[in-house]
């Protein structure tokens, strides 16, 4: 196995997760398989980039984060092997270094949003959620975290388990009581798998409930989001894609033969419509989801180039 297959692996059954850590997983993966592939012939060395893109890209269909990476990982230009080999490395140690740089400044510029005394629920979990939470604690705010356990993986495990380990004080909670808490909630931070061109955002089942009952009781959503979550691809209409899990992180395979008539769904993701997000934290700044247009257009613009070249899951031109 190597560094890119074992990487792809990690990355569809989950031991790799969250939308941030897949991007810095697979341009981590692109760079260890440049360094290994032979460079004596440009041709040969595009083509197995390319496949290995084409591997990591089929790992996760609703992380725009991954594809955002690939394409920036294989934005060069060479004349030979090495010069292709180099421009991938240095592409990848750049997006690597600017993806945990955002992840950093979310935390500073979320924190302003956290008062002394708040409670913040969450869901699922979110490294630039996180890094808000954990910036605010060690400003000195005293603030709470509820989190929701997050069927069917319980990423609010992870989540708690930062929280317990950071000595932030927190309370884990079942997704069907979100509403019965939201009254105690100054703020709801999530994170995000992907942003639309209309400011709606893609992230873990449940996460529109939330947003819904966040309305109802007028309390503030905010999603934390690095730009490379925004995607360029809803620009031209298209829907992001919405991954169907095993119906095994549902109902065991024992309960599944007890009922062989039952159809078991596991949806992944759901989408929060614009219009219940108050703003997103980028590490440009504070926006309001009407201004994802423009975060797409000038901060992934040569993204839109390509993406309107190449339609579909094509690799870009790299030579
Ligand atoms: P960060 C996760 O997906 C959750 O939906 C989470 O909100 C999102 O990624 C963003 O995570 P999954 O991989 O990049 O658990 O903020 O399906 O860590």
């Amino acid at each position: 196995m190597t560094i890119l297959t074992e990487t792809a692996e990690k990355i569809k059954n989950m031991e790799i997760r969250g939308a941030g850590k897949i991007a810095r997983a697979a341009a981590n993966a692109m760079k260890e398989e440049a360094k290994s592939a032979p460079t004596d012939d440009l041709k040969a060395f595009n083509k197995r980039m390319g496949e290995a893109y084409e591997l990591l890209y089929s790992t996760r269909p609703t992380a725009v984060s991954l594809p955002n990476a690939l394409r920036a990982v294989m934005n060069y230009k060479a004349d030979n092997g090495e010069e292709a080999r180099r421009a991938i490395i240095e592409n990848a140690d750049k997006f690597i270094t600017a993806s945990e740089n955002a992840v950093r400044r979310i935390g500073e510029i979320g924190a302003h949003r956290i008062k002394d005394g708040d409670t913040i629920l969450t869901h699922c979990n979110s490294s630039a959620a996180f890094g808000i939470f954990e910036t605010a604690f060690k400003q000195g705010k005293k603030i709470n975290v509820i989190a929701t356990e997050t069927r069917p993986r319980q990423q609010g495990y992870i989540t708690v388990d930062f929280l317990q380990n950071a000595g932030i004080p927190s309370t884990l909670i079942l997704d069907s009581a979100v509403r019965y808490y939201m009254k105690k909630v100054d703020l709801v931070i999530v994170g995000a798998d992907a942003i639309t061109a209309n400011g709606s955002l893609i992230n873990k089942v449940g996460t529109s409930q939330v947003a819904l009952a966040a309305n109802e009781a007028r309390v503030n959503f905010i999603v934390a989001a690095e730009t490379y979550k925004f995607s360029p691809r809803t620009m031209f209409g298209e829907r992001v894609e919405i991954e169907e899990r095993d119906p095994a992180e549902v109902l065991s395979p024992e309960l599944q033969k007890k009922w062989p008539k039952l159809k078991v769904a596991n949806p992944a993701f759901d989408v929060t419509p614009h219009k219940y997000i108050d703003m997103i934290i980028t590490e440009i700044g504070a926006i309001s989801p009407e201004m994802a247009y423009w975060v797409i257009k000038d901060k992934l613009g040569w993204e839109l180039q390509e993406t309107a070249e190449i339609n579909g899951k094509g690799v870009q031109q790299c030579e």
